[in-house]
């Protein structure tokens, strides 16, 4: 696969998440422990917002951190004359393109745009900052209007332009479709962000990536407006399967968990119960089939190793679709020595028994101690 960077949006539209309030102290945290992981880009909340946001980025710009810091301004120079003071590396700016956004929003038509756009971008680059120009709600605005406005900021010297499919409409076709197009247009580097309404923000920003794009923008858990945007730990997990050395050496992948429990404190969610790689049930195995093969060669049922990103497995046996050879396995971990014969026969025990219900794991190893012990006994 393509290099790829990613612009960590956390503290900017996971701000916009429904429960999200970062005080300063939060952001901080959340800023050193993103940086720790090893993004390249942090963006944050616009300085315009509020008193308290303009503190907090430059705060933020303060700490000297490695990963580059972007705030996210509506493309006017009110906006970007304040931002450029607060000692960020750059902006990004951003604009509705679509009808809808330009009638019932802004109410700015494509003439207007283009010339605001090229005014506010010669002021960013004239401070020796980074600028990226992107259009709102991409996937709803026509195509021809699109491509002309990024070839005219790409003319204008913009480092970046961005996709957004602010409504979450798109599919990963049409991604590809549009960053191809793009990609034959400008000569900058593409940043994409995807919102989950319908579950394709990975997949979409993985078509993005095939398609020539560079830069992702992600959140972690995924939060922000709405359901959110690609989490992430998702496009980690993705990107890895993809190149599992290149996402190893720019992240500090076993360091996922903790940045995830600092956010979900914070916005009191918990971790879902299927989140990629997290999750509490990501690598467990439970039929007998899988739990044999896995305990031969994990890679059998297993496209991430747990231990790359700080996990464990877990295979479980307390349930009916258990087999001996994860029982087996079991006993030798709790060093009790049995025939394959005998464990097959305490194997049936648990089946019959978990037909019932479910045994949790101290059940399953009392039950397999007592049969030891008893199949002991008859020995002697
Ligand atoms: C929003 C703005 C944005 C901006 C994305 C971008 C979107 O609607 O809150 O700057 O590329 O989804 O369009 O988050
Ligand atoms: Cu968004």
């Amino acid at each position: 696969t393509r290099d790829f960077s990613i612009i960590e949006s956390t503290l900017r539209e996971g701000e916009q998440f429904s429960n999200a309030f970062f005080d300063t102290e939060t952001k901080i945290a959340i800023a050193k422990a993103l940086d720790d992981f090893g993004v390249e880009y942090i963006e944050l909340t616009s300085p315009v917002a509020s008193e308290q946001s303009l503190a907090d980025c430059k705060a933020i710009c303060q700490l000297g951190l490695k990963a580059k810091i972007l705030t996210h301004v509506r493309c006017h120079m009110d906006d970007a004359k304040i931002a450029v003071e607060t000692g960020v590396d750059g902006l990004d700016l951003v604009i509705g393109t679509s009808s809808l956004l330009r009638e019932f929003s802004h109410g700015k038509d494509m003439a207007y745009i283009e010339k605001q756009a090229v005014e506010v971008i010669n002021f960013v680059k004239s401070k020796g900052l980074e600028v990226r120009f992107s259009s709102e709600d991409s996937f709803r605005s026509d195509l021809v209007d699109l491509l002309s406005l990024y070839r005219v900021v790409d003319k204008a010297g913009v480092d970046r332009v961005g996709i957004a499919d602010t409504v979450g409409c798109a599919d990963p076709r049409q991604v590809y479709d549009l960053v191809r197009t793009l990609r034959g247009v400008v000569s900058c580097d593409i940043e994409c962000h995807f919102h989950n309404d319908t579950g394709c923000a990975i997949a979409n920003a993985y078509a993005a990536l095939e398609a020539g794009a560079t830069h992702i923008d992600t959140s972690v858990l995924g939060i922000g407006e709405r359901n959110g945007i690609t989490p992430l730990g998702g496009l980690c997990a993705r990107m890895y399967t993809a190149d599992r050395e290149y996402v190893m050496g720019k992240y500090k992948l076993a360091k996922l968990r903790d940045i995830e429990n600092l956010v979900a404190e914070n916005v009191q969610i918990q971790v879902p119960f299927n989140n990629y790689i997290t999750g509490y049930c990501a690598f467990t195995h439970k039929a007998g089939i899988h739990a044999k093969a896995i305990l031969n060669n994990p890679s059998t049922y297993e496209i991430l190793k747990p231990e790359d990103f700080g996990m464990t497995r877990y295979v479980s046996i307390g349930h009916r679709l258990t087999g001996w050879n994860a029982v087996k396995n079991r006993m030798v971990q709790l060093g009790l020595g049995l025939t394959d014969a005998e464990v097959k026969q305490v194997t049936a025990q648990i089946k019959e028994m978990a037909d019932i219900r479910p045994l949790n794991i101290e059940e399953v190893d009392t039950l397999l101690r007592k049969f030891h012990a008893s199949a002991e006994a008859e020995r002697i």
